[in-house]
C-alpha cells in the first residue's frame, strides 16, 4: 500500500471567522497555517483564498501572494481551488491556473450539483475549458467528484486524452445536495474509479474523521481541515487545520499505515519532482 497522502484544506469558501475563529484567511495566515501542518504530517495544502473583508475571491493576485509565502517556508504541493464559491463565474475561477508560476496541482470539478442553497454548476463546456487550460499551463488536475455520475464525465475525459491517466481523485462526501458521507457511498464511489487511479476523500463535517479511517484502511489517502470540517469532535471546535492533520497521522500509525511526505506524494501523484 502507497504511504498516506495527507491534504489540508485550511480555509474554504463557505466558513468564516465568526463560525471558527482561528480560520486563516491572508496569504500571511494560510502560510502561517501550511507550516503548522506540514510539520504535524501533511503533505499538500488545497487553497482558496479571500479578500481584504475575508470574503472568498478567486483573485489571481492573492493566489499568486499565498503561494509564494507558501513555497518560500514549506514543500508542500500546492493546489489551488478552480471551485472557487458558488455563484462566481468560470472567468473567475479560472484565475489561480493563470499565475506565473502556476500551482502544482488544481482541483476540477467534472459535475454539476446541488450544494446547499445553491447550484454548483459545472456543465460539459466549462469542465472542457478548465481541462483545456490546465493541460496548457502544465497543471495536474484533482478530479473533484461530488456524485457518482461525476465518475462517468471523468472516464470520458480519459477517453479524450483531456486529463492525466491515470488521474487522480478527491472524493467529497456529504455536501448537503450531493452523495452522503456513508462507508457504503465511499466503498461504491471507489468501486467506480478507472484502473490505476489514486483517491483521497474529503468528508464533510461529521463524516471527515469516519471517512478518513476508512480511507487508510482501504488504501486512499485523505483531506482534513476547515474547508471540510472546523470541529474536533461534536460541539469542540478545532484548535487549528494543524490539530485535525496531527490526529489523522496518528490514528494512521496506529493502522500501520506509514506518512507521505511532500516529495513521496509527488511521486504517488505521478507529479514533476520539485
Ligand atoms: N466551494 C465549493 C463551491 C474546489 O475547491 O474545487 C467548491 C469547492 C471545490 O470548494
Ligand atoms: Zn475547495
Amino acid at each position: 500500500m502507497d504511504k498516506l497522502i495527507i491534504t489540508v484544506c485550511t480555509t474554504g469558501a463557505e466558513v468564516y471567522k465568526k463560525d471558527q475563529p482561528n480560520l486563516p484567511c491572508s496569504p500571511e495566515e494560510i502560510a502561517a497555517a501550511a507550516v503548522e501542518c506540514r510539520e504535524a504530517g501533511a503533505s499538500m495544502i488545497h487553497i482558496h483564498v479571500r479578500d481584504e473583508n475575508d470574503e472568498p475571491t478567486q483573485d489571481g493576485r492573492i493566489f499568486a501572494r499565498t503561494m509564494e509565502l507558501i513555497r518560500a517556508k514549506t514543500d508542500l504541493i500546492v493546489q489551488t481551488s478552480t471551485g472557487g464559491a458558488v455563484g462566481m463565474t468560470p472567468e473567475e475561477r479560472l484565475q489561480p491556473v493563470f499565475c506565473d508560476p502556476p500551482p502544482e496541482m488544481a482541483t476540477l470539478t467534472v459535475g454539476t450539483c446541488n450544494f446547499g442553497d445553491g447550484v454548483f454548476y459545472n456543465p460539459p463546456d466549462v469542465i472542457e475549458r478548465f481541462a483545456r487550460a490546465m493541460q496548457e499551463r502544465g497543471v495536474v488536475p484533482e478530479i473533484e467528484v461530488f456524485d457518482a455520475g461525476f465518475i462517468e464525465n471523468a472516464n470520458r475525459l480519459l477517453k479524450r486524452g483531456l486529463i492525466p491517466n491515470p488521474p487522480h481523485f478527491d472524493l467529497v462526501m456529504g455536501v448537503p445536495g450531493a452523495i452522503a458521507g456513508t462507508h457504503k457511498n465511499l466503498l461504491h464511489l471507489v468501486e467506480l474509479l478507472p484502473p490505476g487511479a489514486t483517491w483521497t476523500v474529503a468528508g464533510i463535517g461529521r463524516a471527515e474523521l469516519p471517512l478518513a479511517v476508512l480511507a487508510i484502511m482501504l488504501g486512499g489517502h485523505v483531506r482534513v481541515g476547515f474547508e471540510d470540517n472546523i470541529y474536533y469532535s461534536r460541539g469542540v471546535l478545532a484548535e487549528s487545520n494543524a490539530q485535525l492533520v496531527a490526529r489523522i497521522v496518528r490514528i494512521a500509525r496506529e493502522l500501520g499505515r506509514e506518512i507521505a511526505t511532500p516529495d513521496e506524494a509527488r511521486q504517488i501523484l505521478r507529479l514533476k519532482p520539485r
